[in-house]
């Protein structure tokens, strides 16, 4: 199977449906997930979304989040219905080794067709249909892509809408970047089928807890070192940090994009000292690519303007291998920026 036909042929009949996506789910990953899960049931799929590890509370609100399985958590219920599925599709995510014994477990269902809908840099090849466009703003963009390549824009409503919209408000940062006069005529469409956008902003944005702006407050002042000789800025939050202000999963969301509100910050680190490992978020502005970086040196990768990687080191360890790695950037970090 390798065109939209023969998807579509295996979609005319009810199927059992598995969905999976990325560790440490975010918007994107539950919105597109969530969108496919309530366009294959309207057709009687029997669909079934399984995350390797759980969502921040934040999205509980989503419609059909309750039906999740959280692979850490459930992982007997969520490989039965991996071995049940009939098709399997993979959001959010290029290669099935990023989702450890989820992945294994799809990895060893051959013969069932896998369906690959991402828009990372470098798919890994396992997948017999691939929908990948690194210039979509959010797998949720090319779930309307997939719906569009089904000709059946028609059945979106506002369910699957919000779920859509929910991944392009926090993969672009509300509009902020990857935007395209294409997505905002996909937004234009999503509001006409009765998608509230200004209830999903506040949902999203202005559902924080007091604990959550305390952090932040902390990651704002005591938390941040910034590099002018490189442009760069770091959050660094330590074990104690996570102690002392209980943070949990999704408390972080966001929190390294704020150093890039300084005018001539051009790269951002958030840095988390983690039960025997130490996680990096980065991200960029213009085209300084912090994809390299993430994937040449801390095993990670992304998107040039967002990406992840880890380190085995040391907290201190890490800071001073990021640190070491930046004059190698210098002329490019100091490149005039371009607004
Ligand atoms: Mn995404």
């Amino acid at each position: 199977m390798n065109n939209i036909e023969d998807l579509k042929k295996l979609l005319s009949t009810p199927k059992k449906v598995a969905i999976v996506s990325h560790r440490n789910p975010d918007g994107d990953a539950i919105g597109s997930s969530l969108a496919l899960f309530h366009y294959l049931s309207r057709y009687g799929h029997e669909a079934t979304v399984c995350f390797p590890s759980e969502y921040p509370p934040i999205f509980r609100w989503m419609p059909g989040a309750d039906y999740i399985l959280i692979h850490d958590k459930q992982g007997e219920a969520a490989n039965k219905e991996i071995e049940k599925a009939e098709l399997i599709f993979c959001l959010d995510f290029n290669a099935l080794h990023r989702i450890d014994k989820l992945g294994e477990k799809i990895a060893e269902q051959e013969g069932v067709p896998k369906i690959l809908i991402d828009h990372h840099l470098d798919p890994e090849d396992f997948s017999d249909y691939t929908l990948s466009d690194i210039s979509a703003s959010s797998t949720c963009e090319l779930i309307y892509d997939f719906i569009e390549l089904l000709e059946d824009t028609k059945t979106i409503d506002k369910i699957i809408g919000e779920c859509m919209l929910t991944g392009i408000i926090t993969d672009t940062g509300s509009f902020r970047y990857s935007t395209s006069s294409k997505l905002y005529r996909i937004v234009a469409e999503l509001k006409d089928k009765g998608v509230d956008d200004l209830d999903l902003q506040n949902k999203i944005f202005n559902s924080q807890t007091a604990k959550q702006l305390r952090l932040l407050g902390h990651c704002l002042t005591r938390g941040l070192e910034l590099l002018y000789d490189y442009n760069t800025g770091m959050i660094i939050l330590t074990k104690e940090d996570y102690r002392r202000f209980r943070i949990q999963r999704g408390d972080t969301e966001g929190l390294v994009n704020y150093i890039l509100r300084i005018k001539q910050m051009r790269c951002a680190a958030l840095i988390t000292e983690r039960e025997g490992f130490v996680k990096l978020s980065l991200r960029s502005k213009g085209d300084f690519s912090v994809q390299e970086i993430a994937s040449k040196y801390f095993s990670g990768g992304g998107h040039r303007n967002a990406s992840g990687g880890m380190s085995k080191l040391s907290l201190s360890d890490t800071i001073k291998k990021f640190k070491d790695i930046l004059p190698g950037y210098e002329e490019e970090l100091n490149k005039p920026l371009d607004f």
